[in-house]
């Protein structure tokens, strides 16, 4: 994409509806602070926004949290020149006729985007950047342009904060788990964040198997149940599973994101799951393995295809992320995947080096919306 219009300062209306997790918000915040910190002024709705107390306890100058109530309240509310709806949430018609309004008074264009979910699978290119001309409704006569994130740079990139890498440089492993508490002696360290992944059962084994001292550092939530239900099953039938203690746990506390970041970072595998910590564990640029978002039409898999594709992932890889993901013909007696990190190395690093040299999501959108204006 051409990078050529000055970027205006604008304020940005973004909105968000929880739907179950915390990657719509997650991703909407990050995004909210990436603008802002571009020199934006950002108001984020959002109809659930207790997890921001976790995740971003500090808040962030230039964003404003407002709740998304039903019906939205608009006292005091003028909407600013840029609506952005976040994975087809459906905004409010008070405040798309309040929007309207104020664009047929001030004779200023406007920039109504729908930033989409992200995928490796060939549409988001295609898709990215297209306008919908809203045909019915108060915002009848706009235009509504779809911005989709992704991998190449055909799309609308990933997002990125300008200092991440330095932050990166700055990192100090062994002082940020001491601060967490883990006590760290130099084992391997794997950080688990995950739905109930099918593969679970033979991650553990593999490790406890390996030969090599690891300690699983457990998100807390549905990771922490899911580990806790399967070593209980385990110890029931098979007490020896992990006789000789080669693999520990650590049960972590909900962190922030920078933490969640830092957590990446201190571990040398990361599992990670849904769409932000999977762009966060490419950022950390270390062995990972990604539970894909399940849905029930089961379009899932051929997403977590186009990404190993796109992954360049080694056959191991491939085969670790079916059994994770349950997308194996389940055989009890199967033997588990292998995990073999060391294999999993160069690819991760040969994609972090090809993103980095693409521009990063917000930056891409503030050229998209320069260009629209
Ligand atoms: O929570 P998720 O599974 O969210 C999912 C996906 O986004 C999926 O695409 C979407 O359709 C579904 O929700 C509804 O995983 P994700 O996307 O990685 O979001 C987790 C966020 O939580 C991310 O911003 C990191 C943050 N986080 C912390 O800040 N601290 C923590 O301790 C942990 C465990 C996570």
């Amino acid at each position: 994409m051409q990078c050529e219009s000055p970027i205006p300062k604008l304020r940005w209306d973004i909105f968000c509806r929880v739907i179950d997790n915390f990657g719509d918000l997650g991703v909407c915040w990050r995004l909210a602070c990436n603008l802002a910190g571009r020199g934006q002024t950002v108001r984020l709705w959002a109809d659930d926004v207790s997890a921001l107390a976790w995740m971003a306890p500090q808040g962030a100058p230039g964003v404003e949290v407002k709740t998304w109530t039903a019906p939205i309240n608009m006292t005091g509310i003028t909407p600013g020149e840029v609506m952005l709806e976040a994975f087809g949430c459906e905004i409010d018609e008070e405040f798309i006729a309040e929007y309207a309004k104020n664009l047929r008074n001030s004779g200023q264009k406007c920039a109504w985007i729908n930033l989409e979910y992200l995928s490796a699978e060939d549409f988001s290119a295609r898709c990215h950047g297209l306008p919908s001309p809203v045909m019915s409704g108060p915002g009848r006569g706009l235009t509504k342009y779809f911005f989709y994130p992704g991998f190449t740079a055909s799309t609308g990139g990933l997002l990125r904060e300008p200092d991440l890498l330095a932050r990166q440089a700055q990192f100090d492993r062994q002082a940020w788990l001491a601060k967490q508490g883990v006590p760290w002696r130099g084992e391997r360290l794997v950080s688990l964040f995950c739905y109930e992944p099918a593969g679970l059962n033979g991650l553990l084994r593999s490790l406890a198997s390996s030969g090599q001292a690891t300690c699983l550092l457990v998100t807390p939530g549905r990771a922490t149940a899911a580990v806790v239900a399967e070593i209980s099953g385990m110890n029931a039938l098979d007490p020896l599973w992990n006789q000789h203690q080669t693999l520990s746990f650590f049960y972590l506390p909900t962190l922030s994101q920078n933490d969640f970041d830092h957590l990446l970072w201190a571990s040398d595998v990361n599992f990670v799951r849904g769409e932000d910590s999977l762009v966060r564990a490419l950022w950390a640029g270390k062995p990972l393995v990604w539970q894909i978002y399940p849905q029930h039409d089961g379009v899932h898999a051929d997403k977590l295809e186009a990404f190993l594709d796109w992954l360049q992932a080694p056959a191991s890889l491939h085969a670790f992320h079916h059994q994770w993901n349950g997308l194996e013909v389940s055989d009890p007696a199967m033997a588990p995947a292998p995990f073999e990190p060391g294999r999993w190395r160069d690819c991760t690093a040969r994609a972090r080096a090809s993103l980095l040299v693409q521009e990063d999501l917000s930056t891409q959108l503030l050229h998209f919306v320069a260009k629209i204006l």
